[in-house]
């Protein structure tokens, strides 16, 4: 077990770092854990939510946060991480932005003997001994949740006219939502993703993505959006052209934000792929068992659905809380 320590104030840490979950004067001096977390941004509902998750799991689980915010930066990400070690926290978590680049920070992180859990993203790195495991969702699985409800839904129709708006260019979520989809699609026929852009998983460019393709392919028949904030923009896009979502344009999206869900109540969108951001507990329960020196799984996927058109509960989808 490395060195629980003993925490300093709350107040002294926030000057440091921005949120800090609450500690009890009486409790400060206990030995606490004390967890890094390196957020990526604020892009999205998803992204907001997942924060508030942590936080809130950080205070039931009694954990020290250092919190911070990369607002979309690989490199303010890789600062807050050098500040973490710095500070010699007992473990570092954070879900990173793309997934190259990490390879000196995570050796950094080593050799001052802190683990690293990896959270919602994953990476591509040389020496796998650099992080302790990884807890997020299943991207591949989710393009072929959305394969397979394009499938479905298209069965008697003669072609298929797909444009696709994806994530953060060399993501996990936008590279594996890409290639499961795809995947599932080869060698069929009729099926023709006929233009891909990335929206960077932000509301206001998904808009601008969705302009842009319906120029390009004023034939599309079929969005396939990496997140919800896209989907909202390209929603707005696609009334803009005079043309009905869900109808006109089939439209699958991926996160289950509650306001996609309104929208699939409304007939606006077809298919909502579920992607949790609400994953702090467990994120809590496994930063505990690495302090503690105990192997945790290397992968530990959330458990998730899809809610569609076809769906006789949509109405009953209780409150989505992001
Ligand atoms: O789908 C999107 C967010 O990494 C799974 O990031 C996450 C994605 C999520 O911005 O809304």
């Amino acid at each position: 077990m490395r060195r629980w320590r003993r925490v300093m104030a709350c107040s002294v840490l926030a000057l440091m770092l921005t949120g800090c979950a609450g500690q009890a004067p009486e409790q400060a001096e206990q030995e606490t854990l004390l967890l890094g977390f390196a957020q990526l941004g604020s892009e999205s509902g998803w992204r907001i939510g997942n924060s508030e998750s942590v936080k809130q799991a950080a205070e039931r689980a009694g954990v020290q946060l250092m919190f911070t915010n990369a607002q979309q930066s690989q490199e303010k990400q890789i600062k807050a991480i050098r500040s973490f070690i710095a500070y010699q926290v007992d473990v570092i978590a954070f879900p990173p932005i793309v997934e190259e680049g990490w390879d000196n920070v995570l050796a950094e992180a080593k050799a001052a003997g802190i683990p690293v859990l990896l959270v919602d993203r994953s990476i591509k790195i040389s020496d796998p001994g650099l992080y302790a495991g990884f807890i997020g969702s299943d991207f591949l699985e989710e393009g072929y949740k959305a394969a397979r409800f394009l499938l479905q839904k298209t069965e008697d129709w003669d072609e298929v006219r797909i444009v696709e708006i994806t994530g953060t260019v060399d993501s996990t979520p936008m590279v594996d939502r890409s290639r499961g989809f795809s995947e599932l699609l080869t060698g069929k026929e009729k099926y023709t993703i006929v233009g891909a852009i990335s929206g960077d998983f932000l509301r206001s460019k998904g808009k601008e993505c969705m302009r842009q393709l319906l120029k390009d392919y004023p034939d599309a028949n079929v969005l396939y959006s990496h997140n919800d904030a896209m989907t909202f923009g390209a929603i707005e896009a696609i009334e803009e052209a005079a043309l009905i979502p869900g109808k006109d344009i089939v439209i699958i999206t991926v996160d289950g934000e509650q306001e996609a869900i309104d929208l699939l109540i409304q007939g606006k969108i077809n298919c909502v792929v579920e992607c949790t951001p609400l994953i702090g507990d467990i994120v809590m329960d496994l930063v505990k068992k690495i302090a503690a020196g105990e192997t945790i799984p290397r992968i530990t996927y959330s458990i998730e659905r899809v809610f569609s058109e076809w769906d006789d509960d949509v109405m009953d989808i209780p409150a989505r809380g992001y």
